[in-house]
């Protein structure tokens, strides 16, 4: 089971789309970024950036470590599940290397990181939130 911490912003949606895509079973945490969920101390466990989306894979990586997975960043995430249900990555070394290339070129694009600005932007825009004054000038 995985454990899915995330919001309905553009980064938190894919890897909610990808676990859906995958076919695997996870338990949904939502995470209100409008709130500043994402500066509590339980979540800043998971991921000290203080940002959606994040996972738990309760059955760890596999191999004889066991112990639980935690990871963050969408596209980390996306490899993971990709490599863990053998879904979306190509056999062939190549195409694999291609298929990360553009799964890295998307996720800086400006069509990713502004959409989430925007959704940001949008969720915080009626709420007085620190987050709204510093996030934005990050690249
Ligand atoms: N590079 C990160 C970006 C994550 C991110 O910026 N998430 C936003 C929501 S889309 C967030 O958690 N914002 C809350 C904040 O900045 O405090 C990823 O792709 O996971």
């Amino acid at each position: 089971m995985i454990d899915l911490y995330t919001y309905r912003t553009s980064n938190g949606r894919k890897a909610s789309i990808m676990l859906e895509e995958c076919g695997l079973d996870y338990a949904l945490h939502i995470v209100d970024i409008t709130r500043g969920e994402q500066g509590e101390p339980a979540f800043r466990i998971i991921n000290p950036n203080g940002r959606i989306p994040a996972i738990v894979d309760r059955e760890g990586a596999g191999g004889p470590d066991s112990a639980p997975l935690v990871l963050f960043e969408s596209g980390a995430i996306l490899l993971y599940l990709a490599q863990k249900t053998g879904l979306f990555l190509p056999e062939d070394e190549k195409d694999r290397w291609r298929a990360v290339q553009w799964l890295m070129s998307h996720i800086k694009r400006l069509i990713f990181s502004m959409s989430c600005k925007v959704g940001c932007v949008t969720l915080y825009r009626n709420v007085s939130h620190p987050v709204s004054h510093y996030r934005w000038q990050e690249p």
